[in-house]
């Protein structure tokens, strides 16, 4: 399968199991899963036909790992990143002591006024190093800014850190005074 192929399945999938399964009729358990023969049904009656090796190569080779399949290898889920309500069992994990959060710059006076809000997402998404921090910023319109989180000191003061299935670190917030800009 070539890249544009695999992407465009990712996004697919994205859509659909995060944000709006509702679009192609499907619906998600309480812990996002959903039955990978539902999922091809319903794909391929909305005119997005996908085959089954197709999808199983996309949660290998994804590049972010954004889906995992049960251990049936019947259902399938997105690891992070959803906007509808689902329950992700993640347990709360000590997180390093620094982590990083990829933006631009137009929205930096909000941030600085509210901290990190996770806007429409279950959770405030953190980044393990600068690289990917600054990936995260680049798919926004903008220049580009890195945050670094004092995230062992929010970790000290209670906050709840979860790192999801694809490494992603999840928060509810940031708080302005965890929070100081890269200087590049
Ligand atoms: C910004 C992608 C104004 C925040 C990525 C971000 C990530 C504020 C945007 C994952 C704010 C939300 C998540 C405040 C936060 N005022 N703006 N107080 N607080 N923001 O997409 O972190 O490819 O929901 O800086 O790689 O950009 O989808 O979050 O710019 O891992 O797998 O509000 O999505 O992964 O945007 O990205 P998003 P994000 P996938």
């Amino acid at each position: 399968m070539n890249n544009s192929r695999l992407v465009k399945i990712s996004k697919y999938l994205s859509l659909v199991l995060r944000h709006h399964p509702e679009k192609i009729g499907i619906k998600l358990d309480s812990h996002g899963w959903v039955a990978i023969e539902e999922l091809l049904e319903a794909a391929k009656n909305h005119n997005f036909p996908i085959i089954q090796t197709e999808l199983y190569t996309v949660v290998e080779k994804n590049d972010k790992k954004r889906f995992s399949l049960d251990s049936t290898e019947t259902f399938i889920r997105a690891n992070q990143g959803h906007s509808v309500e689902v329950d992700l069992q993640l347990k709360p994990q000590i997180p390093p002591d620094t982590l990083y959060h990829g933006t631009v710059i137009h929205v930096i006076d909000s941030i600085k006024k509210t901290g990190l809000q996770k806007i429409s997402r279950h959770h405030v998404h953190l980044s393990n190093d600068i690289t990917t921090a600054r990936n995260v910023a680049k798919r926004r319109k903008g220049k580009s800014i890195v945050l670094v989180v004092d995230a062992m000191a929010m970790s000290e003061d209670g906050y709840k850190f979860y790192l999801s299935h694809n490494n992603v670190w999840l928060v509810d917030e940031v708080p302005t005074k965890y929070l100081q800009i890269l200087s590049t």
